[in-house]
């Protein structure tokens, strides 16, 4: 297909570029992440999103190379950063699954000489749906090198306990749907309460996604969740505005 042809090409062809969106400590305010939010600018098609490509990337198997190609990015970007400030990537299950993927991140890592423990990999629930050893094995290597690990989109899928239970997670992402739109309220917010409560006694920061207007930054907050992400802080940024963002913050 065209568009796997052409994605092949991108990264030599300098299109795809990291953008990156803060996490908002909602105690302080201030910035303690940033998560890499991949951007492709086709030179006909214009911005093409995530969600447009990724499948695309991911059936073909592209997607192994453009994710060591993410992570290489990540870590190069986080290392400019402060100290306490980390970088949360976003992993294809295929991605997981891939031998040498381990491999790769701990290259990326040390050719950026970034501490593990600054990089976050933020894996999506339906990722578990197998719950392979393969899975297990990922998470258990990167884990003991000292990388965190982020469940993302939680409440969207299985919202499995199992997987809580099984894997060293230090961070929940509450998924937006919980936040905005139809399907907050009340209800809604019993949950984020519920999961705030469990992830204190887990030790967990749990992070509330989508967040555009103050009610619900002050809804969030008051539920226990301690950071905060979405428009009402900033959309993803170039690298060079998150420096600057960054630069206000401290
Ligand atoms: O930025 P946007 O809202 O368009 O992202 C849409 C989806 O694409 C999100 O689910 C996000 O997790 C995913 N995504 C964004 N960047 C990356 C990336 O670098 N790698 C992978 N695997 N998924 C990404
Ligand atoms: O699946 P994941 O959580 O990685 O998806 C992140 C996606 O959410 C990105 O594509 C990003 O552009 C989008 N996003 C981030 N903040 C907001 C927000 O406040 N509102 C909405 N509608 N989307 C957001
Ligand atoms: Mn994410
Ligand atoms: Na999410």
């Amino acid at each position: 297909r065209e568009i796997e042809a052409e994605l092949r090409l991108a990264i030599k062809r300098d299109e795809l570029s990291l953008f990156f969106q803060p996490i908002i400590d909602l105690k302080t305010g201030r910035i303690r992440c940033f998560e890499a939010l991949l951007r492709w600018f086709h030179p006909t098609k214009g911005e093409l999103r995530p969600g447009e490509f990724i499948p695309v990337a991911e059936e073909t198997g592209v997607i192994v190379t453009l994710g060591n190609w993410i992570t290489r990015q990540a870590a190069l970007a986080c290392a400019q950063w402060p100290e306490d400030v980390s970088v949360a990537v976003n992993l294809s299950p295929l991605q997981i699954r891939a031998p040498g993927s381990v491999l790769a991140i701990e290259q990326a890592l040390r050719d950026a000489k970034l501490d593990p423990s600054r990089l976050e990999l933020e894996v999506t629930e339906s990722l578990f749906i197998e719950d392979s050893d393969q899975t297990a094995a990922f998470i258990e290597k990167l884990a003991a090198r000292g990388v965190r690990f982020a469940l993302d989109d939680f409440g969207t899928g299985y919202s499995s306990l199992a997987y809580i239970h099984k894997f060293p997670f230090s961070k929940i992402k509450v998924d937006r749907s919980f936040v905005s739109g139809s399907g907050a309220g009340p209800r809604a917010h019993a949950i984020i309460r519920a999961v705030a409560a469990m992830g204190h006694q887990l030790g967990m920061e749990i992070v509330a996604e989508g967040l555009e207007e103050q009610e619900q930054v002050d809804t969030v907050r008051e539920a226990g969740c301690t950071q905060g992400q979405g428009y009402f802080f900033s959309r993803a940024v170039p690298d060079y505005l998150a420096a600057m963002l960054l630069a206000q913050d401290r």
